[in-house]
């Protein structure tokens, strides 16, 4: 049986980190049958010592990071317990081979080039993802992640040190330039995604891990902002509606009933 960790959220939102929905969408689009156990945020680097889980990142500085997606496999007979939902697509993809295909042979460089593209592009909204997700975390794990956000946007805009979320002010014409800055993102991605007009998937006529990577971001804003906000109203209208499209075409996927 596989067990998928996910990150605990305040009732009534199953998932919603980007990053955990990259695995419910593999384990879903599989067709393998799991169960989700949920973490708080605070309690991830314990989870990790108490079954002896290597930590997903050491940087250079010793510092090490504990993260969700974590899932376990025990169908052999020994606790596998796997870390990071790339590692996770090529551990599913190896281990049941009958099951459809996340990431095509050979093409894994690119599924990851992909990725760390969208990485890039967004970090000019990370402050307002994590400013907009802090309400949004039970109350248990609230400190911990206002801490761990200031200190991670104080390295990614060390210009701009925050020592808590709390601290940052983000107004509504900064909130709008985001929103234009991710739109031209998108009219830039729309052509990955079969220009003007047609729709394909990242890669193609098949679904790869690659559109649970982007599928994983619009769900996030999705719930952050609300699906009625003016936000995800206007987003949904991007590239004429291709976003809107393209989630509804992975709606068999989202199922968060196990
Ligand atoms: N590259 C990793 C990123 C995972 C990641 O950053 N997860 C975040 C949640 S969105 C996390 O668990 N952070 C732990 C923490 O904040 O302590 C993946 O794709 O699995």
């Amino acid at each position: 049986m596989l067990t998928f960790y996910d990150i605990t959220c305040p009732p009534p939102q199953a998932t919603k980190s980007a990053n955990t929905w990259k695995t419910r969408l593999s384990l879903n689009y599989k067709g393998l049958p799991y169960k989700t156990e949920t973490i708080e945020y605070a309690d991830i680097a314990d989870f990790y010592k108490k079954n002896g889980i290597p930590p997903a990142v050491v940087y250079p500085n010793g510092f090490a990071l504990h993260t969700l997606p974590v899932i376990k496999d025990d169908s052999s007979g020994q606790d596998v317990f796997v870390v990071d939902s790339l590692e996770i697509a090529k551990y599913l993809d190896k281990t049941y081979p009958d099951t459809p295909r996340l990431i095509p042979e050979g093409a894994e460089a690119q599924v990851k080039a992909f990725q760390d593209q969208l990485s890039a592009a967004i970090v000019p909204v990370i402050p307002l993802v994590f400013k907009l997700s802090a309400p949004q975390t039970t109350e248990y794990s609230r400190e911990y992640f206002n801490k761990t956000r200031a200190r991670d946007l104080s390295a990614l805009f060390p210009d701009k040190p925050v020592s808590s979320l709390e601290e940052l002010e983000i107004t509504p014409e900064e909130i709008q330039a985001k929103f234009g800055y991710l739109q031209q993102t998108f009219d830039a991605l729309s052509n990955q995604y079969g220009g003007k007009e047609t729709f394909h998937w990242a890669f193609g006529a098949q679904i790869t891990f690659a559109d649970f990577i982007l599928a994983g971001m619009l769900l996030n804003t999705q719930s952050l902002f609300g699906k009625d906000s003016l936000q995800w109203q206007g987003m949904s209208t991007w590239n004429d509606g291709k976003w809107k499209t393209f989630l509804q075409n992975l709606g068999p996927y989202q199922s968060q009933e196990n």
